[in-house]
């Protein structure tokens, strides 16, 4: 019983100190220059945020064709950056507002987080994922602790059992 409890109890250690990791986000810089983007073209899993940074001279901005983000002039020299989280597969292309026509444009393609291979790209649903994942091996491991606990507990009773008769006919042996 006392070993089923602890390895529920690492199980669920086990849970806590993993489930942080699968739902940890990666980060990746994209930098900034005059006047193209170093790593212009990058392939990050979904729930990668990127930031880009300003180690340029000129003002740069990053801004998504699409319209789903658009850093605003970043000032040459100023170190400044901006981060956005790609969460959905797919591609997304951005460019430089004032150096689009210089080739300044890049690429981010988000490909399907290994996490959240079940369709959902909730960071949220990763976890919960996850965390059944963690639930199925504690429950591989059950059989283990519960071959050997009502074992104990019958030899435990048995012995009580014993012991008991035992005691009962010491005591009776000193009565009579
Ligand atoms: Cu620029």
């Amino acid at each position: 019983m006392r070993r089923l409890v602890y390895l529920a109890s690492l199980s669920l250690v086990l849970m806590l100190v993993l489930a942080p990791v699968a739902g940890a986000q990666e980060t990746v810089t994209v930098s900034m220059e005059d006047n193209f983007f170093d790593q212009a073209n990058i392939t990050v899993p979904a729930g990668t945020t990127v930031t880009w940074v300003q180690n340029g001279d000129n003002p740069h901005t990053t801004t998504s064709y699409d319209g789903l983000w658009d850093s605003g002039m970043i000032a040459g020299g100023s170190g400044g950056s901006f981060s956005y989280t790609f969460e959905e597969p797919g591609t997304y292309e951005y460019y430089c507002i004032p150096h689009e026509d210089l080739g300044m444009v890049g690429t981010v393609t988000v490909t399907e987080d290994a996490a959240t291979d079940d369709g959902t790209t909730d960071d949220g649903a990763a976890v919960d994922q996850y965390a059944e994942e963690t639930v199925v091996e504690a429950d591989d491991e059950a059989p283990l602790p519960a071959t050997g606990g009502p074992g104990l507990l019958l030899t435990a009773a048995l012995a009580a059992l014993i012991s008991g008769l035992i005691g009962i006919s010491l005591v009776r042996r000193r009565i009579s």
